[in-house]
C-alpha cells in the first residue's frame, strides 16, 4: 500500500508496529475495527480515500484539528469499552498541579509567565504496556495501513508510532469531578478516539498552532492561560469518530467532568522521531511511572521546546 502523495522512499521508511510485524495482532482484522466500507483507507488510491486525505489536510491547515465521523465500527467501540472496563481497576490517576510544560517551577521567570502558572488535573491514563493482547486498539495502532493514513493527512513522512512503551497508545480516563488543564503534549500527533462520553463536561477545547518548533510564544500561551478565548476551539466529540490533532503545537485541555459515567478516550500517538520518548519527569507525572528508556533517552529530544 503507497499514498502516492508521498515519495516512495519516504514511505518504505515508515517503522513497523511495536511487535517488529507491519500487520495486527488482534483477533479482529482491521476491517472489523475500521469502516473500510465507508473509509477505504486500506486502498489509498481509491477517489473516496484521496478525497477523505485532501478534506482533512485542509482541515488541519485551517484549523489544526481534523474529525471523520463514526470510523471505528460499534462492535470495536464496543470492545474497546469492555476491554477498558476490564482493566480499570489499573488506571493510573493522578490529582496535581501542572504547567502547560509538565515541568517543575521556576522561580527565576517572573509570576506571571506560562511555566509559573499552574493548573490542577484529576484524570487517569490506562497505560498502552498493559493492553490485552486481543486489543482492537493496540491491533489498529500496530496496522501499517493507519499510521500511513495518519502520515499522508498530516503531510509528514515518514511518521513513526510513538516510541514510548507507556505513552503510545494508551486509553485516558476522566470520572465525575475530572479535568484536564491547559498544556502540550510531548509527542507531536495525537489521534483520539472517544470510547464513551461523559455525561456532561468533557469538552475538548483547543488553540490550533499555538506554537512552533522554532518559537515558545510564551505571550500567547500566557493570555490563553489568563482566560483569552479569542483563539480558543471546542470539539464535540462522538464515540467511534476519529480526531487528528497537532498536540505538540496546539495548546489544549479537557474541561470538567461531571456526572457518573465517565469519559474513556483512545489516544494514538505519533511521532517524526523513531527515538524519541517522554523526560523522566513527564512520564511519571502522566502515567505514574518513568521505565529504564525514559532515562537512557533522556538526551534525546526531537526539537528544542519547553516540553
Ligand atoms: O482526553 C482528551 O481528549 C485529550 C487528553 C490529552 O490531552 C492528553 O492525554 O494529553
Ligand atoms: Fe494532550
Amino acid at each position: 500500500m503507497r499514498y502516492p502523495l508521498f515519495l516512495e522512499a519516504d514511505m518504505n521508511q515508515i517503522l513497523p508496529g511495536h511487535n517488529g510485524t507491519t500487520g495486527y495482532t488482534s483477533n479482529h482484522p482491521p476491517k472489523h475495527i475500521i469502516d473500510l466500507d465507508r473509509y477505504p483507507i486500506d486502498q489509498p488510491d481509491h477517489p473516496d480515500t484521496r478525497r477523505l486525505v485532501n478534506r482533512l489536510r485542509g482541515e488541519l491547515d485551517d484549523v489544526g484539528c481534523a474529525v471523520i465521523p463514526e470510523f471505528i465500527r460499534p462492535d470495536s467501540l464496543a470492545r474497546m469499552l469492555s476491554e477498558a472496563g476490564r482493566l480499570m481497576d489499573k488506571t493510573h490517576w493522578t490529582r496535581e498541579s501542572h504547567n502547560p510544560y509538565f515541568s517543575g517551577d521556576d522561580s527565576s521567570l517572573p509570576a506571571t509567565h506560562p511555566r509559573r502558572i499552574f493548573g490542577d488535573r484529576y484524570s487517569g491514563f490506562i497505560d498502552s504496556d498493559i493492553l490485552e493482547d486481543t486489543s482492537d486498539l493496540r491491533a489498529v495502532y500496530d496496522w501499517d495501513g493507519l499510521t500511513q493514513f495518519v502520515s499522508a493527512c498530516l503531510g509528514v513522512a515518514p511518521l513513526y508510532c510513538w516510541a514510548d512503551p507507556l505513552g503510545r497508545n494508551p486509553y485516558g480516563i476522566m470520572e465525575d469531578g475530572s479535568c484536564f488543564p491547559w498544556h502540550f503534549d510531548g509527542n507531536e500527533f495525537t489521534v483520539s478516539i472517544l470510547v464513551q462520553a461523559a455525561e456532561e463536561g468533557g469538552t475538548f477545547e483547543y488553540v490550533p498552532d499555538l506554537r512552533n518548533p522554532g518559537d515558545e510564544k510564551f505571550g500567547e500561551v500566557g493570555d490563553v492561560l489568563k482566560g483569552n478565548r479569542q483563539r480558543v476551539r471546542t470539539l464535540d466529540l462522538r464515540p467511534g469518530d476519529l480526531q487528528l490533532f497537532k498536540g505538540r503545537f496546539s495548546l489544549h485541555r479537557v474541561t470538567e467532568v461531571t456526572g457518573a459515567r465517565k469519559r474513556i478516550i483512545a489516544l494514538p500517538c505519533y511521532s517524526k522521531d523513531p527515538m524519541y520518548v517522554n523526560r523522566p519527569e513527564h512520564s511519571k507525572q502522566v502515567y505514574g511511572r518513568a521505565l529504564p528508556i525514559h532515562y537512557e533517552r533522556q538526551a534525546c529530544r526531537p526539537d528544542t521546546l519547553s516540553d
